[in-house]
């Protein structure tokens, strides 16, 4: 085609199935925004360009389809940065688009309106990789790849820069694809020697990380899978909290997403084979430095690199996690003498789960009553989800628990929630996330009052950064900084024309998300969190 680099870049994003972009114009990116209007493209603008990457990143991780973020140059780019890096831990396929200066702006800089030394190295660092465009011809390519890198391998997020002048200016290209690109086949040797090895454990695990959601399939095939195996060997599972609901947790052999749980990792360590898919088996997970692992590993992924991680694998199976699942089904037949899942764990894990969650109990059964299954819960980086929701409320489909595992940023929660609904406006949606991760995006409560989103936002309140405080106690030294002054959240509800809920009793919590699920706005729900 022959036009401008913003049509180029437009074309190349519908050509991908793009149609919807989260993002805030500025000077540089208006070229681009009059193709979106143009194309009918739905453009929602977060109100900071983090809330506008966290929004894509949930849309990717409910839909399955890679979420677009575009910002104007420089501290547009900066501001995604942090959304870029959660994005990049959780492997999750996120796209940031931004112009960047122009082709022929000297590295020295002459004081142009949003310069930086180089853009796009910074977002390299954070990112998988970070491309700045030299012509307009360039464009279809640079797109087709971030396309193609989220389609095979682990999906991670990209930024393509084009520099502000190829946006206006005329030039020619060639729109390419998409092509079907086919999943990672497993060896068939490698299957083999796995099966051969979970036939005959005596006591075999299976650990499922974020490369076990399937969040676009319907059917969620690999948790499925995952539970054949299970039954077929008296493999007990357990998730880590980006795998949470990969496999249906409410399933008799699931121990849920409680790896954190010391006594789920003595079994572990206990376990003679022990078989790990798309997960880094990273210590994030853990509060502690690293797993004991001694039984013979088998890991699958589609990252090469994992084979070599902290945990290298006896058996590596490079191959799509669905792929490999099945074709280890496959090779276990069921023939009714695997050993019986040890009850031990269960027990243990029944015990130390009573201890962690006793301050969320209530409150997370009350939320479990009140939320249909089908429920997106997501969760920020505070203790109602670390301590709370990830271990002690069940969730079955995948793609139903978000939250910032690795990176654990704050301030995630609303506007990963926000493109969670844009994605699925079928789903309902709730938001969970303390009154010190509120305030790092409390302003996107105007993008989903914009939206008319129907969003419950739970806020947990007690005066501040909670567990930092506990952290500052448990070291023995006096409370800085984490004892904060407390907005009244129903008025700054009020104030954005959102609703507002004091919920302090479960009872009133669970009415309360019940009925904000029902209003055609988000609603503030704050509970006073038990000491
Ligand atoms: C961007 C970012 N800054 C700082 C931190 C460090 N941090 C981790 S938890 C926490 C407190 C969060 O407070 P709140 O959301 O109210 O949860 P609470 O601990 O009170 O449950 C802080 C400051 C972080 N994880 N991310
Ligand atoms: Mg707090």
């Amino acid at each position: 085609m022959e036009a401008t680099g913003a049509e180029v870049l437009v074309a190349a994003l519908r050509t991908h199935g793009v149609d919807t972009v989260f993002g805030i114009p500025g000077t540089h990116n208006l070229a681009v925004y009059e193709e979106l209007a143009r194309g009918g493209v739905s453009c929602v603008t977060p109100r900071h360009e983090q809330g506008a990457g966290y929004a894509a990143d949930g849309y990717a991780r409910v839909t399955g389809r890679p979420g677009v973020a575009l910002t104007t140059t420089g501290p547009g780019v900066v501001n995604a940065a942090a959304a870029l890096a959660q994005a990049y831990s959780d492997s999750t396929p996120v796209l940031l688009l931004s112009p960047g200066v122009p082709s022929d702006h000297p590295r020295l800089g002459r004081g142009y309106l949003h310069e930086s030394k180089d853009q796009s190295g910074a977002l390299d660092a954070l990112c998988a990789w970070s491309h700045r465009v030299t012509s307009i011809r360039e464009i279809p390519a640079a797109v087709g790849r971030a396309f193609a890198s989220f389609a095979e391998g682990r999906p991670r997020p990209v930024h393509v820069e084009v520099p502000a002048d190829l946006l206006e200016r005329r030039g020619s290209a060639d729109l390419a694809g998409p092509y079907r690109l086919m999943p990672r086949v497993p060896d068939p040797a490698a299957l083999d020697r796995a099966a051969r090895l979970l036939r005959g454990a005596r006591r075999p695990a299976i650990v499922l990380g974020g490369g076990a959601q399937r969040p676009g399939d319907d059917e969620p095939v690999t948790g499925r899978l995952a539970m054949r195996l299970a039954e077929r060997t008296g493999a007990r599972v357990v998730t880590t909290a980006n795998g949470k609901g990969s496999v249906p947790e409410s399933h008799h052999l699931c121990l849920g997403a409680t790896l954190r749980l010391p006594g789920v990792r003595r079994w572990l360590a206990s376990c003679d084979v022990v078989l790990a898919v798309g997960t880094e088996l990273g210590p994030a997970d853990l509060w502690e430095d690293r797993f004991v692992l001694p039984g013979t590993l088998i890991r699958v992924d589609v990252d090469p690199a994992q084979m070599y991680g902290d945990h290298v694998a006896d058996v590596p199976v490079l191959a799509d996690a669905a792929l490999a699942l099945e074709g280890l089904a496959g090779r276990v037949p069921e023939t009714g003498d695997a050993p019986a899942p040890d009850d031990r764990v269960e027990r243990e894990r029944d015990a130390e789960l009573r201890e962690v969650a006793r301050r969320w109990a209530p409150q997370l059964a009350a939320l479990r009553e009140a939320m249909p299954a089908d429920t997106v819960v997501v969760g920020d980086n505070s203790m109602m989800s670390y301590h709370g929701a990830i271990v002690g409320m069940p969730v079955d489909p995948p793609g139903r628990f978000l939250f910032p595992a690795g990176y654990g940023t704050l301030g995630f929660a609303l506007p990963a929630a926000i493109g969670a609904k844009v994605g699925r406006p079928d789903r309902p949606v709730v938001v969970l996330a303390g009154d010190g991760a509120l305030q790092f995006s409390v302003q996107e409560l105007a993008t989903a009052v914009e939206l008319r989103l129907s969003l419950p936002i739970v806020v947990a309140v007690n005066g501040g950064f909670g567990e930092i405080r506990d952290e500052m106690r448990r070291r023995g030294m006096p409370p800085v900084g984490v004892d904060l002054h407390a907005p009244d959240l129903m008025t700054l509800a009020a104030a954005y024309g959102a609703c507002g809920r004091v919920a302090d009793r479960p009872e009133e919590l669970g009415d309360a998300v019940a009925e904000a699920l029902k209003t055609p706005l988000p609603t503030v729900i704050s509970f006073r969190e038990p000491g």
